[in-house]
């Protein structure tokens, strides 16, 4: 190798090293994503009840700063769709990853109550929005996920009306596509009970969630098992706070007027610690899975939106326990201070 060839290697080899983008030990110890040296990224679909519970907010922002995962749309899910579909395409435009696709949900009869992050959103035009727009959100994903050269990961961090809907339409997406979620308590209920839960996004819809992880595709789930314990606190949640960086900011700026419209959910001191940051690990499983316990295991859903071990139900890999759960906050709080992802196609 010329003498030059090499300096000039060793320069690039270092200068991505320092910006985290091939496989070395960052300083917390986490191997850096590897997504600029020609790794190839995941092509992703977010599906989001967003705008009710903040957790949804803080896993747009987690997916934005994965680089191992290409998000190519994201579409609001469980009605409210012009609220939900505002929301996302401003929290998208806030967090400078305005050319990400989104899509209109389907109405769901009997969804309503306060747009509990209103208050940002205030009177924002979804016609301003520069990426595109697809009215009809569901038909997107079905076209998303039949057209990708690479097989989809579809994302769901809500209740599953779109995703049930799309495989009643085309139930060949299941073919072309994996499914990981945020749905369901196994063994474990909210907080860690031992009493297990009709968790939220199943009992919303338990007939959706049975379709969906019934389907002939790839399913992983994150469980109250694992999910509902996820929380930053300390240094962890100060990291976020105190960054200056404008994923981070505007997930703070959207945690503060959440919290003030639900104080039934919110923690005690909004600046000392999240609530259960919950679909972020749905975000982490897409990306892998060495810090959780996973299990293989065959999931039914009753109609009471229990998800129950069940001989004869679809086997599925279910994370039921963390091996790391600090490693995870830590992680977390990496992430969302780190870099954005490049945009899409690069
Ligand atoms: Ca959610």
């Amino acid at each position: 190798m010329k003498t030059s060839l090499r300096r000039w290697v060793v320069r690039t080899v270092l200068a991505a090293a320092l910006s985290g983008v091939v496989g070395v030990l960052s300083p917390t110890g986490f191997a850096a994503p590897a997504a600029s040296v020609g790794v190839q990224r995941i092509p992703v679909i977010l599906d989001t009840d967003i705008g009710d519970d903040i957790d949804d907010t803080w896993a747009l922002g987690l997916l934005l700063k994965c680089p191992e995962l290409d998000l190519k749309l994201a579409v609001s899910d469980y009605g409210r769709p012009t609220y939900r579909t505002r929301l996302l395409a401003k929290l998208l435009v806030a967090m400078g990853r305005s050319d990400v696709p989104i899509g209109v949900g389907i109405e769901v009869a009997g969804v309503g109550g306060e747009e509990s992050q209103g208050a940002w959103l205030g009177d924002y035009d979804l016609k301003t929005y520069p990426g595109r727009v697809h009215a009809d959100g569901v038909q997107a994903m079905i076209d998303l996920i039949l057209s990708s050269p690479k097989p989809v990961t579809l994302i769901a961090i809500g209740p599953l009306s779109n995703v049930a809907e799309a495989l009643k339409r085309e139930p060949r997406i299941a073919e072309r596509a994996r499914f990981i979620g945020m749905h369901g308590s196994v063994r474990i209920g909210y907080g860690g009970s031992t009493n297990v839960a009709a968790e939220w996004n199943v009992k919303c819809a338990p007939a959706a969630c049975r379709a969906a992880l019934s389907a002939p595709w790839e399913v992983t789930i994150t469980p109250l098992d694992t999910c509902g314990l996820v929380q930053l606190s300390g240094s962890t949640f100060s990291k976020v706070r105190e960054s200056n960086d404008p994923v981070a900011k505007t997930i703070l700026a959207n945690y503060r007027v959440w919290a003030a419209k639900r104080s039934d959910l919110a923690p005690p001191s909004v600046e000392r610690l999240s609530s259960t940051l919950f679909d972020c690990v749905a975000i982490y499983l897409a990306t892998g899975t060495e810090l959780c316990g996973m299990e293989r295991l065959p999931i039914g859903v009753t109609d009471e939106g229990f998800t129950r071990i069940e001989p004869g139900a679809k086997p599925m890999q279910v994370a039921t326990s963390w091996k790391r759960l600090e490693s995870f906050h830590e992680w977390m709080a990496e992430r969302l201070t780190g870099p954005n992802a490049p945009a899409s196609g690069h």
